[in-house]
């Protein structure tokens, strides 16, 4: 297998990003498709565009996808308090989303204190070497929703991140999601159509060791199974 990855940006700024693992024989159709994605992009015409293939030489865990649960009543904080994400913490996630830095990565808060606890810089953390596949009947078909339920999901599964409120930086997309345990749950008008405000930040407690975390979100190849 092997892990195909995409980033286009401008002036050094995020435009879009992609990724998954695939078969040798699926390669080339993959990089077309990411290539469309990164140069056909809204948030603007990238002057970079970046494609890597690595082969997987690590056994690929395979988890289950968190269940998606969309009522469009959901209240952030509501969900937040369930996770016991402080309102603190939850301010302090909004003033990351809403700077003017479109972080590639994840950000992460103490879910108490709402301090920033990672060294990511702007980077942030991404979620890497990973790709989802669906069992079920009623698939997903909504590219995006794919990517945002396998990014969540991978997060999730580490020990002591107990929620991720996500924003999306793309232009006039405003539907965001906040994870927990329990589930991707989606939540709407987050912000106002026209804005590259966005962002991914976890809350994490006492039971968090960033090490295993980034061993796990960026070299353990990983398929999420929905
Ligand atoms: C992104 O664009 O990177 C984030 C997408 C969030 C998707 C939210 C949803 O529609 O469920
Ligand atoms: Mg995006």
């Amino acid at each position: 297998m092997y892990s195909i990855k995409m980033r286009a940006s401008q002036n050094e700024g995020h435009i879009s990003g992609a990724e998954t693992i695939c078969e040798a024989s699926d390669i080339e159709r993959m990089i077309a498709t990411y290539f469309q994605k990164g140069f056909q992009h809204e948030n603007g015409e990238p002057d970079f565009l970046n494609l890597k293939i690595e082969k997987v030489n690590l056994p690929i865990v395979q988890i289950k996808a968190l269940p998606i649960i969309d009522h469009s009543q959901l209240k952030l904080s509501q969900l937040a308090a369930s996770s016991h994400i402080s309102q603190r913490a939850i301010e302090v996630a909004w003033r990351y989303i809403r700077n003017d830095t479109c972080y590639r990565g994840a950000i992460i808060l103490d879910a108490y204190s709402g301090e920033r606890i990672d060294e990511f810089g702007e980077r942030g953390c991404r979620a890497t070497h990973f790709c989802f596949k669906q069992q079920r009947e009623d698939k997903i078909h909504n590219e995006r929703i794919k990517d945002a339920l396998a990014i969540a999901t991978i997060f999730q599964s580490n020990e002591g991140v107990v929620g991720e409120l996500c924003v999306s930086d793309d232009l006039n997309y405003t539907t965001g999601y906040f994870a927990n345990h329990q589930g991707y749950h989606r939540l709407y008008d987050l912000k106002l159509k026209g804005s590259r405000e966005g962002g991914r930040v976890l809350f994490v407690n006492q039971q968090f060791h960033i090490d295993a975390f980034t061993y796990f979100c960026q070299q353990q190849p990983k398929c999420v199974i929905y």
